[in-house]
């Protein structure tokens, strides 16, 4: 039963409905992660990256009070010139959101949530939130984290910034049963970089590989999310030094100035976006369009696994209960 909050787009209950793979996309990132009107030619971009690979796209976002699994260039481009001024909404939110009639850009969480009930198990974004560096004390860590807990979804995305404690991101993440795969690498990468130190659980080298273990773990009734952690393509990818300095800039600045809650990771990003100039906007721009590239390959894969004549969103409805 499709949830009387939300509006799928016609194109994507079509898919849906067909068993054709279809992947989420979210929309913080959009207008949190980058300036207009590069934020909307991305989205664009990266849904066209989408149906090259073979599944279709569905941008998700709150307008006008209702969840929205499918969006028009037109509110693409709407949600791009909002910026900032678009409430962030993560899983706390999201019931404010519907009763006041608001507009919102999806986190991972919120994304995760709404393409859950639209029947969609594939996500693509940049970077996931995780444990902040410093929550022994500030106890900041996303709700993020909790969701790929909870929520049957594959998330494919380019590691976490290191604006983050990135070991105990993925403390949590093991604590929480969270399997961590690495796309043909072993070591889980920091957005920018394709390096952390720090190992994924498992190396993973097709997405036919990643597509049996989805299956797996749901069909054994053990839910919650995937992480796919795509590193940045090489030739796109920023060194750690090169980055450590605007990271340390921002997080002292975020201190003096006490800012916290969810005001904290966009301050963030937009510092670092400030000081490295073009440069960061550029490889965020390219890896984004790389996990779309992956997250549709998954998506096929995934489709293919499940029985011909059983549509994908009624199996993996059912399957969530
Ligand atoms: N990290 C990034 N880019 C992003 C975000 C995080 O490198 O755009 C966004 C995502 O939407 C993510 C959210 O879900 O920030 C996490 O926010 P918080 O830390 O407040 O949970
Ligand atoms: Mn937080």
């Amino acid at each position: 039963m499709v949830n009387h909050y939300l509006d799928i787009a016609p194109e994507v209950k079509d898919a849906l409905n067909e068993g054709h793979p279809v992947v989420a996309l979210e929309s913080t990132i959009i207008s949190h992660g980058m300036p207009y009107p590069q934020n909307a030619e991305t989205a664009l971009r990266v849904e066209q990256q989408v149906r090259t690979a073979g599944a279709i796209p569905a941008t998700i976002a709150i307008l006008g009070g209702r969840l929205k699994a499918g969006l028009s260039p037109r509110e693409i481009d709407y949600l791009g010139g909002q910026g900032v001024k678009v409430a962030k909404v993560s899983r706390r939110d999201l019931p404010v959101l519907l009763t006041s009639g608001g507009d919102g850009a999806t986190t991972v969480a919120s994304t995760m949530i709404i393409a859950r009930l639209a029947g969609i198990p594939v996500f693509a974004t940049g970077g996931i939130g995780g444990v902040h560096r410093g929550a022994a004390q500030t106890m900041d860590i996303s709700a993020d984290l909790q969701e790929l807990a909870r929520t049957n979804m594959a998330v494919i995305c380019a590691g976490a910034k290191s604006i983050l404690d990135l070991e105990l991101t993925l403390e949590y993440l093991e604590t929480h049963g969270v399997p961590v795969l690495g796309y043909q690498t072993e070591e889980f990468p920091a957005f920018y970089s394709r390096d952390s130190g720090l190992p994924v659980d498992y190396r993973m080298d097709d997405p036919a590989a990643i597509a049996k273990v989805m299956n797996a773990k749901w069909e054994l009734g053990l839910d919650g999310g995937l992480l796919v952690a795509n590193p940045i393509p090489e030739a796109e990818a920023i060194p750690k030094a090169d980055m450590e300095d605007a990271i340390s800039r921002a997080l002292a600045e975020a201190d003096t100035k006490a800012i916290k809650g969810k005001a904290l990771t966009p301050f963030l990003l937009a510092k670092i976006e400030a000081l490295t100039g073009g440069r960061s906007l550029q490889a965020n721009i390219q890896l984004i369009l790389n996990n779309a590239a992956l997250a549709a390959a998954i998506a096929v894969a995934y489709a293919n696994l499940l029985p011909k004549g059983n549509p994908l969103s009624a199996r993996y409805g059912q399957e969530a209960g």
